[in-house]
């Protein structure tokens, strides 16, 4: 590297990142940790060589038609880039990286806390503590719904549906059924004790619990619609740690409220950080705020990552995570 490129960081990040990335670069961190929003984006691909961006950040093509455009680089913090219009990207020659791999246990876990909070209603049961309603154990308070030995269908059978795999068969006994249209070998799949399906509604027909590990593109835009909630049983509980897009939020808040499907467990939204106003008075839904890859040691090592296709893209070399 010679002149030490410019990089505009749209929101705060682990400090350490922030330092590592002050080393090499002319790093324009952020004070507030406020959206930059669409003018601030824009000065920011006006004023920097590349732009630290997350998914707070709508860099959609009217914004990437910026004049005049001095970045070359959006470096991703996060492996989901659906917030980047890539092919408008790609039209203004601008190199796009992402953090895949790192997050992919953090957020297997978040799925599965979802799971077992929805199922066992973790959520009701604390709101009822919180709130002095306990009156004390009953034989029959509270009951919820048997994880161990059910079934477990995945949209999408990436690395974080994968990592959901291992821990719900092998720890919990669950039978984990799987729909992809770009599926794993089957020898990759045995290993992971996942039979595949040919079709989404066979997946959503089966399920005890259908978990959502599908990118958010246009074609994946409310595949979880009326139909398809329809789809599935009435006892059946809906996990998303995906993208909000992929479930047509507004037919969901109709189906857990006329008891097309018993219950799901969300930590993203089609509205972020709005979410339907309805889901908030429901108990038989459990709400996290997109804390996915929300652990100290995942958000370093995604930091980490995002600086180091940042060197790797200054220097002339390939990009380890190129999207575009
Ligand atoms: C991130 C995520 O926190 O990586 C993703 O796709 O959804 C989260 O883990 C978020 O995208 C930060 O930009």
């Amino acid at each position: 590297m010679t002149a030490r490129p410019t990089v505009v960081v749209t929101r705060r990040l682990p400090g350490i990142v922030e330092e590592e990335l002050s080393r090499d670069f002319e790093a324009k961190l952020s004070r507030d940790d406020r959206p930059l929003g669409a003018a601030g984006l824009q000065d920011a691909l006006r004023g920097a060589d590349a732009v630290l961006c997350t998914v707070t950040d709508r860099l959609t093509s009217e914004v990437l038609a910026v004049e005049p455009l001095r970045a070359r680089m959006l470096a991703n913090f996060g492996v989901g880039f659906n917030h980047i219009d890539t092919a408008a990207a790609k039209a203004r020659g601008l190199a796009v990286s992402n953090t895949p791999d790192v997050l992919t246990e953090a957020t297997a876990d978040i799925a599965v806390t979802l799971l077992l909070m929805v199922s066992r209603r973790a959520g009701e049961g604390e709101r009822h503590v919180r709130c002095g309603a306990w009156t004390g154990w009953r034989p029959t308070h509270m009951l919820g719904t048997e994880v161990s030995g059910k079934t477990l269908g995945l949209v999408g059978m990436g690395r974080i549906a994968r990592a959901v795999a291992r821990r719900t068969h092998h720890g919990f006994g669950m039978r984990v059924i799987f729909h992809d249209p770009y599926p794993p070998s089957a020898a990759e799949a045995a290993a992971l004790g996942a039979e595949p399906r040919e079709t989404l509604e066979q997946v959503l027909d089966e399920a005890d619990f259908v978990s959502l590990h599908c990118p958010a593109t246009p074609e994946t835009r409310h595949l979880m619609n009326r139909e398809r909630l329809a789809r599935m049983r009435r006892s059946a509980f809906l996990i998303n740690t995906a993208r909000g897009d992929v479930v047509d939020e507004a037919a969901l808040v109709e189906a857990l409220g006329d008891g097309t499907i018993a219950g799901a467990g969300l930590d993203v939204y089609e509205r972020e950080p709005e979410i339907t106003p309805e889901l908030l008075t429901m108990e038989n839904v459990v709400l996290l705020p997109h804390l996915g890859s929300a652990t100290q040691e995942t958000r370093i090592a995604m930091g980490r990552r995002a600086v180091e296709n940042l060197r790797l893209f200054f220097s002339g070399a390939p990009l380890r995570d190129r999207v575009v």
